[in-house]
């Protein structure tokens, strides 16, 4: 497939080719693996918005640690099977790149994932999966699911972004006050937030909502905006310092760096398709000005 002079492709290891962009709007690198936005650095940032491990496995069958992982078709651990890959199969398989497009302010790229045998080995339905990338001033992700079935299937998912901060006891995520949310660290708990979320322990939350939510870094004077379509559940993540230290892909004072704020779908707000169907999940990362 041509590519447009501002797309090369690298392989930072066999067989595993990432596209990177060099825009003058924004640069940023897609691995074809998982259709996986890795990095995305808008004109005139200083510092990358997405955060990407300094230790994130490129291997096949692996998840990549940061960027966007597409947490697809079921989000979190199997509902009925340990042993099935955390987080579905969609961010751990090779999706085929459709088309590329590039425009004075934005590419567009467009990935295609489809069922097979090793996928229906792992969930026993037809479907087929697209996910368009904008990447611009703004980078736009959107995940299209349709079946093509005789019937119904159900999926959990999450666009899982990394976002870059500078201290995250500095950060605050502005947007979600007043909203329930199921509380998974230690024993699942279901609690309503007061105000803004802080971080000063390991926060790992599932927000009842569909509002857009607004990152405020101190430290690195910037405020991020996660916008979405499609999703009643964001979700909040900052492992703190005993989980950053169990996960072998980040670095132990990683989590200082980065929170995740991910448009999903996510436990009862599972999305079910019907034959025929189709459905959309978006998430949009822009940059706002500080006050
Ligand atoms: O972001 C929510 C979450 O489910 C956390 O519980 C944590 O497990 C995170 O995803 C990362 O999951 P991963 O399988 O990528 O290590």
């Amino acid at each position: 497939m041509n590519l447009p002079a501002c797309i090369t492709m690298e392989e930072p290891a066999p067989g595993y080719p990432v596209y990177v962009i060099n825009h003058p709007a924004a640069t940023a690198r897609v691995a074809r693996h998982g259709a996986h936005v890795m990095d995305w650095q808008p004109a005139g940032q200083a510092q990358p918005v997405l955060y990407m491990s300094p230790d994130a496995l490129l291997e096949h069958g692996k998840p990549i640690r940061g960027g966007i992982p597409v947490c697809w078709p079921w989000f979190g651990g199997h509902p009925a099977d340990a042993a099935k890959p955390m987080h579905g199969f969609a961010r751990i398989l090779p999706w085929e790149l459709v088309r590329a497009d590039a425009r004075e302010d934005q590419v567009s790229m467009l990935f295609k994932l489809e069922s097979n045998a090793e996928t229906k080995s792992l969930w026993p339905h037809d479907f087929r999966c697209h996910l368009g990338i904008s990447i611009g001033a703004a980078l736009e992700v959107s995940l299209m699911t349709e079946n093509p079935g005789s019937e119904p299937f159900a999926v959990s998912e999450a666009l899982h972004t990394y976002l870059t901060v500078g201290d995250i006891t500095q950060v605050t995520v502005k947007g979600l006050a007043g909203t329930k949310y199921l509380d998974t660290v230690g024993e699942h708990t279901l609690r309503e937030d007061e105000g803004d979320v802080l971080f000063d322990r390991e926060v790992d939350r599932q927000y009842e909502s569909t509002a857009g939510v607004t990152i405020v870094d101190r430290a690195l004077n910037r405020n991020l905006v996660v916008n979405k379509l499609g999703s009643n559940t964001t979700v909040v993540w900052n492992p703190w310092i005993e989980k950053s230290k169990r996960l072998a892909d980040l670095p132990d004072e990683a989590y200082h760096h980065f929170l995740c704020v991910e448009a999903a779908n996510a436990g009862d707000a599972a999305v079910t398709v019907m034959p025929g169907g189709r459905h959309v999940l978006q998430t949009r990362i822009s940059l706002t000005p500080v006050p």
